[in-house]
């Protein structure tokens, strides 16, 4: 090694994990990144991502500066511009579309969470706008938001176990991240770890995943009927009298109407919905009831379904009536450090003495109150209402990091809606993406490495320091860009730090600690306290854990867990399955990708150079298909070309089709984006009532050689 290298601790944001990293330099230039083996989050755990992030840093096809469109939309025709032309010309914009039309009709679309996620929320709101779009309605927000009526907070499977115990049970149910590297905060490899020590395992997953190797049961469910088998486990664990008393007794509300409500749900009930033997559902459930502590990790595998926020639920009771809300080992609510300042979305009204936004301007939101636990504008009627202009035509927007094109669904309707319906399209990307290239301003934006930040999800028990390590051309952090667009606005009393560095010195000021100090220590940890709730209480309209819920009693919704079959399935659509007889999974995340990303990395795409189609291979033998084939996955909407990948590991009715490809390397402006995107299969489709999240799972399609 040179004299110049040198080694700097930070966090990788390669994805929603919280690895922490020792990142190697020579000169200016980061070289390497490894796992740091003494972190406490991560214990030295690097997946195939966070080991690329130099590539993606350096990458050539990196946007470099900002860039206006000087051809028609869509005809790849730039040129160069400053970043100061770029804001002066959005704040020009924006003002006057607000001044003759509204704040509403500008909408800010933020794609998967990322370091910026607060301060796009945190500008929306500030600039006036309640049309905050995004995929937030098919990720996450369902459990989320289930999670905060049923216990006022997330609950999260305790798998470092801080009270001495880690989860004697852990039942994985939907949830792929020791395969992908992370999710939501959690550590795959820690998690990982956590399943080696536990006794007894259990995996609800369509497909043989990494943990269902080895667990004691795996539940091979149909696509999509997560909701009854959830339903069916609680019967059992109530009729099997393996509740646990003293919790249900005296911290919850509502368990008489459950064990009414439930009686009808047998586990024979869900077995012909599921695709389960009732003899399974009956036995998982018991060893969940029973070896304790027990904990639940649940993933996407329960979103994106009609029945998302309703399975959210039943999934809480199911931690809830066998004991192991914040339980040492159970599923737990994390402390976070203290003194560190909360990232908010609103604007402090304490802080900083300004009002959220305006019931007026929150009822202006395109499809307020349609869907009454989706926070955010519902992305497909956001879509179709700037096509129709009802209830009004969207002028502008902005999107940062998303590429929707090729993740949402319908590809084709919003490729109409950016061509030709609205005004002014702004897109922050780190790379031109096919999305961008319908926009008329493109913002280069800058990777983690490029970053300073005080890493923090409120649902984890520590932050962690990120320090600006590189930079590269004119990329820029998404922050710095907000901050300075908002300052252009007049938008001070929302932002009134200079720049990041300022801002994250304010988050730290009761630490003690400024920005720097922190880096060098590179973690704050919490501590760790558990059974807050016997003091506390849980932060409901009750106080108690909420089996039967108060606030979907408000709001006219079923107060207890119901089963709602996929909308597009066999059992829903008979006629429409005589053509279209296999289920589709519409992709899981893939270990070398992040959803669109990342497809421009050699070493990481070389694992997975073309999107695959996992079948069963006596589907396959029986269509004539063979490894590698490539093939026409067919919904009643649309087809698209993908290779075969052969996988005994799944059902012999379902297919599983990788979904977010597009090929960088192909010709702008389309990069092929319409050839294998599984989004494009789905049509207009009735979304789950509470959250407005799409039902993409146990779709239909058939397959057939291309
Ligand atoms: N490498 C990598 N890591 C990532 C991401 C990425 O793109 N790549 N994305 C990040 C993001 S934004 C998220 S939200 C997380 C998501 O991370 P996960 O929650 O792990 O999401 P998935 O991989 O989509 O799905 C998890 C599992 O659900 C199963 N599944 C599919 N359909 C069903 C069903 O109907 N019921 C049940 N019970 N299971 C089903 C799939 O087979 C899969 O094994 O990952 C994050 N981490
Ligand atoms: N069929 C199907 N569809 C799905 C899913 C599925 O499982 N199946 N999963 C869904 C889920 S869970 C999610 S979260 C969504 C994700 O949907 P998106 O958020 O649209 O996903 P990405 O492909 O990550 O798009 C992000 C874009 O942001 C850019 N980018 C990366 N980092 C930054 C940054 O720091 N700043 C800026 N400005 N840009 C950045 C990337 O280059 C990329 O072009 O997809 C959803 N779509
Ligand atoms: S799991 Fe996520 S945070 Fe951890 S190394 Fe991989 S990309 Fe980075
Ligand atoms: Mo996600």
């Amino acid at each position: 090694m040179s004299s110049e290298t040198r080694v700097v601790r930070s966090a990788c944001r390669g994805c929603h994990g919280i690895c922490q990293v020792f990142v190697h330099l020579d000169g200016d230039r980061v070289v390497q990144v490894r796992g740091d083996p003494d972190s406490p989050t991560s214990r030295g755990y690097l997946c195939p991502k966070g080991q690329a992030a130099p590539k993606l840093l350096y990458h050539p096809d990196r946007l470099t500066h900002p860039l206006r469109r000087v051809g028609r939309r869509g005809e790849n025709r730039w040129k160069r511009i400053s970043w100061d032309e770029a804001l002066h010309e959005i704040s020009d914009k924006f003002t006057k579309i607000k001044n003759e039309s509204g704040a509403e009709f500008v909408a800010i679309y933020q794609g998967t969470g990322r370091p910026h996620i607060e301060w796009t929320e945190r500008f929306a709101n500030a600039f006036g706008t309640p049309n905050f779009v995004g995929p937030a309605h098919l990720c996450f927000i369902p459990r989320v938001i289930a999670s905060n009526i049923t216990m006022g907070r997330l609950p999260v499977c305790d798998i470092y176990g801080f009270g001495g115990e880690m989860p004697a049970c852990i039942m994985v149910w939907g949830c792929n991240i020791t395969e992908t590297g992370a999710s939501d905060g959690m550590c795959g490899g820690m998690f990982s770890r956590a399943l080696n020590q536990a006794d007894k395992v259990i995996v609800v997953d369509p497909r043989r995943i990494r943990a269902a190797e080895k667990a004691d049961h795996w539940l091979q469910l149909r696509p999509g009927t997560d909701g009854a088998l959830a339903l069916a486990m609680i019967n059992t664990i109530i009729v099997e009298d393996l509740i646990d008393h003293d919790f249900v007794d005296n911290y919850t509300i509502g368990f008489e109407k459950l064990v009414q409500h439930v009686r009808g749900f047998t586990p024979e009930w869900a077995e012909p919905i599921t695709s389960v033997d009732a003899g399974a559902i009956r036995a998982a459930a018991r060893t969940f009831a029973t070896v304790a502590p027990g904990g639940i990790q649940w993933g996407n595998g329960i979103d994106m379904s009609v029945c998302s926020f309703h399975t959210a639920r039943s999934l809480l009771i199911l931690m809830g009536i066998t004991g192991n809300i914040d339980r040492p080992g159970g599923n737990v609510i994390w402390v976070p450090p203290t003194g560190v300042k909360q990232k908010s979305v609103l604007i402090n009204p304490e802080q900083r003495g300004v009002q959220f936004l305006p019931k007026e301007q929150k009822d202006r939101m395109i499809a307020a109150g349609k869907f009454p636990f989706c926070p955010n504008t519902h992305t497909p009627a956001f879509w179709d209402s700037v096509i129709t202009g009802k209830p009004y035509r969207t002028r502008a927007i902005w999107i940062m990091g998303s590429n929707p094109l090729v993740t949402a669904t319908q590809g084709l309707k919003i490729e109409r809606a950016l061509k030709e319906c609205l005004e002014f399209i702004v897109v922050s990307d780190i790379f031109m993406t096919p999305t961008a290239q319908l926009a008329d301003l493109v913002l280069p934006a800058a990777t983690w490495l490029e970053q300073d930040d005080v890493v923090y999800l409120s649902k984890i028990w520590c932050v962690l320091a990120r320090k600006k390590l590189a930079h590269f051309a004119e990329a820029r952090d998404d922050r710095d860009v907000i901050f300075d667009l908002a300052h252009r606005l007049g938008l001070h009393e929302a932002f009134p730090w200079k720049d990041s560095t300022e801002y994250l010195n304010w988050v730290l000021e009761e630490t003690g600690l400024t920005f720097a100090q922190f880096c060098e220590r590179g973690i704050i940890l919490s501590e760790m306290r558990y059974r807050k709730y016997t003091t506390e209480g849980f932060h409901t309209p009750s106080g108690k854990f909420e089996i039967y819920s108060s606030i979907m009693e408000r709001v006219g919704a079923s107060p207890l867990p119901v089963y709602r079959e996929p909308p597009m399935s066999p059992v829903s659509t008979p006629e429409v399955a005589k053509e279209f007889p296999l289920i589709l999974i519409p992709g899981n995340k893939v270990r070398y990708f992040f959803h669109s990303e990342l497809r421009q990395i050699e070493d990481l795409r070389r694992h997975n150079p073309d999107p695959l189609v996992e079948m069963h291979p006596d589907t396959a033998a029986a269509l004539g298909i063979s490894e590698g084939d490539w093939v026409w996955v067919e919904s009643p909407s649309a087809r698209v070309k993908i290779r075969a990948k052969l996988f005994d590991g799944i059902s012999p009715q379902a297919v599983n089709a990788q979904y977010a490809w597009w090929f960088p390397e192909q010709d702008p402006p389309d990069y092929g984006w319409k050839t294998s995107n599984v989004g494009l299969l789905f049509g207009d489709t009735p979304c789950d009532p509470e959250s407005g999240a799409e039902p993409l799972k146990g779709y239909l399609c058939k397959v057939y050689k291309a």
